[in-house]
C-alpha cells in the first residue's frame, strides 16, 4: 500500500462520510490504504476567499461537478460517492469483505449496484432537497418541504421492507455489511437533521444502530470535523 498515493477531498456531510467511512473500514480490515484528507469548503460565502473551494478552477479539473467527495488515487481522479466506493473496493477490497466480485459473484454484485443506485438516485437527492427546503431555503416553501420530506420517508419505507427479515441490504441470507449499507447509512443516520424519527421504522433504526457501533464508522464519520 505504501507505493500508492490517495487523497480524499471532503467534508463530514452525508456524501462526504460515505467515502471516509469506507476508507476507515478498509484500514481496519486490511491496514490500508493510507490517505491524505483535504478539507473543502462548499459555502457560497467562501468563494474567492477559501483556497479549498469546490468551485475553484484547480478542483473543477479533478471533479467537473465541483462537489465533494472526490478522490485522487495515483493521479487518477474519481467523483460521485458510489463510483468512489466501487473504485476503492476494486482496488483495495481484494477479499471482498465489503463488496462482491462482478466476475465470480455477478448476482450479488447486481444487488450491490441496485441498492447503491437506489440510494444514489433516490435517498441522496430526495433527502438533500428536503434538507435544502427545510433548513436552508431563503423562503418558506411548504410544497417543497412536504414533497421532499414525504418522498424521503417513502424511500425509508422501502428500506424497512428490505430490512424486515435481514440485517444488511445486500448478500445472501441475512446479508453482509457492504458498500450499499455504508452509502445508505451515511444519509439515514443524519435524518434527525430534518426532524425524521427513525422509531417509525424499527428495522431501519436497528440497522442504523448496528452500523453506528462500528469503530471504523465512528472514525470515518469524524474525518474533517475538526481539521
Ligand atoms: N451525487 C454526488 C453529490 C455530491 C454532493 O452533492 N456534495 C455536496 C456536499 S454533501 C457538495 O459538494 N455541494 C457543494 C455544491 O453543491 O456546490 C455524489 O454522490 O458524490
Amino acid at each position: 500500500m505504501s507505493d500508492s498515493k490517495l487523497t480524499l477531498y471532503g467534508l463530514p456531510t452525508p456524501n462526504g462520510i460515505t467515502a471516509s467511512i469506507f476508507l476507515e473500514e478498509l484500514k481496519a480490515a486490511y491496514g490500508g490504504p493510507d490517505y491524505e484528507f483535504v478539507k473543502m469548503s462548499i459555502s457560497d460565502a467562501d468563494i474567492g476567499k477559501v483556497h479549498n473551494q469546490v468551485k475553484a478552477d484547480w478542483f473543477i479539473k479533478l471533479n467537473p461537478n465541483g462537489r465533494i467527495p472526490t478522490i485522487v488515487h495515483n493521479g487518477f481522479p474519481v467523483f460521485e460517492t458510489s463510483a468512489i466506493i466501487l473504485y476503492l473496493a476494486s482496488q483495495f477490497d481484494k477479499e471482498h469483505k465489503f463488496s462482491y466480485d462482478p466476475a465470480t459473484d455477478p448476482l450479488n454484485y447486481s444487488e450491490e449496484l441496485q441498492w447503491l443506485f437506489f440510494t444514489h438516485g433516490g435517498i441522496g437527492p430526495m433527502q438533500g432537497q428536503a434538507n435544502h427546503f427545510i433548513k436552508f431555503a431563503p423562503e418558506d416553501i411548504p410544497y417543497g418541504k412536504n414533497r421532499y420530506l414525504n418522498e424521503t420517508k417513502r424511500l425509508y419505507n422501502v428500506l424497512a421492507i428490505r430490512l424486515q427479515d435481514r440485517d444488511w441490504l445486500t448478500g445472501p441470507g441475512r446479508g453482509k455489511y457492504a458498500l450499499a449499507d455504508i452509502k445508505t447509512y451515511s444519509w439515514v443516520s443524519k435524518s434527525s437533521f430534518i426532524g425524521i424519527d427513525l422509531n417509525e421504522w424499527p428495522a431501519v433504526k436497528a440497522w442504523v444502530d448496528r452500523i453506528a457501533e462500528r469503530p471504523a464508522v465512528k472514525a470515518g464519520s469524524a474525518v474533517g470535523s475538526s481539521s
